[in-house]
């Protein structure tokens, strides 16, 4: 119970002591508590209480659990104004070779065999970084074009043989809809997704681009 107490406001805290002092106190006066001529058994008043204890420790650990998911969820970069926060569990894929490659945004990247060897983790959620891109325009218009663009760094995968842990580096570029244009993998077990998506396109983005770096 003190372990919990300790993510507990302050004033959650003592609102709590003091309704446990006020049912202690109750017991008490009631002759509930000191009663031990019964031992073993416990009367109907004695059981309501300790139930009542037990769900407001059991409520108590719910919240508490709660709140350090929040505070876990607040650390986490969801990009310039929290653009990725609305993309939070949603997957995108494409097919490439004898892989399908999978982004889960702000999860983790998987490679899955379309000959049924499994899939691979290649990495999960980290940070945002700034990259320039220098690639040729495309007609389909599926290309990162040149100029900062915001890298999501996935990382910390399924160990390569003999190797590091995968990674991969998500580039992003503005397009109308969410889409994997292309995966390569630069050097064993890196791997690079240029990604589509409207999220990198607004000016929130271009505000937020780290200063001096402009497209030049
Ligand atoms: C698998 C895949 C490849 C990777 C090799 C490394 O075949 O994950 O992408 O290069 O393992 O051994």
């Amino acid at each position: 119970m003190y372990d919990i107490e300790a993510y507990l406001p302050a004033f959650v805290r003592s609102a709590i002591h003091d309704k446990l002092k006020a049912l202690h106190l109750w017991l008490i006066e009631n002759g509930m508590v000191a009663d031990k001529t019964t031992a073993g058994s416990e009367s109907s008043l004695l059981k309501a209480a300790r139930e009542a204890v037990e769900a407001t420790d059991k409520d108590l650990k719910k919240k508490a659990k709660e709140l350090s998911k929040e505070e876990e969820d607040m650390k986490k970069d969801y990009g310039p104004s929290d653009i990725f926060r609305a993309l939070k569990d949603k997957c995108i894929s494409i097919e490439s070779g004898e892989y399908t490659y999978e982004l889960c945004w702000l999860g983790k990247t998987a490679q899955k065999s379309k000959k049924g060897h499994g899939n691979t983790n290649m990495g999960k959620y980290e940070r945002i970084d700034w990259e320039t891109a220098d690639d040729e325009e495309r007609l389909d218009g599926k290309s990162l074009g040149s100029g900062q663009r915001m890298v999501m760094r996935y990382e910390d995968g399924q160990s390569c043989w003999n190797g590091p842990r995968r990674r991969t580096d998500v580039w992003l570029g503005c397009a109308e809809t969410e889409e994997i244009w292309r995966v390569s993998e630069s050097e064993k077990c890196v791997y690079k997704m240029e990604v589509g998506t409207p999220a990198a396109c607004g000016e929130e983005v271009a505000e937020k681009k780290p200063s001096g770096k402009d497209e030049l």
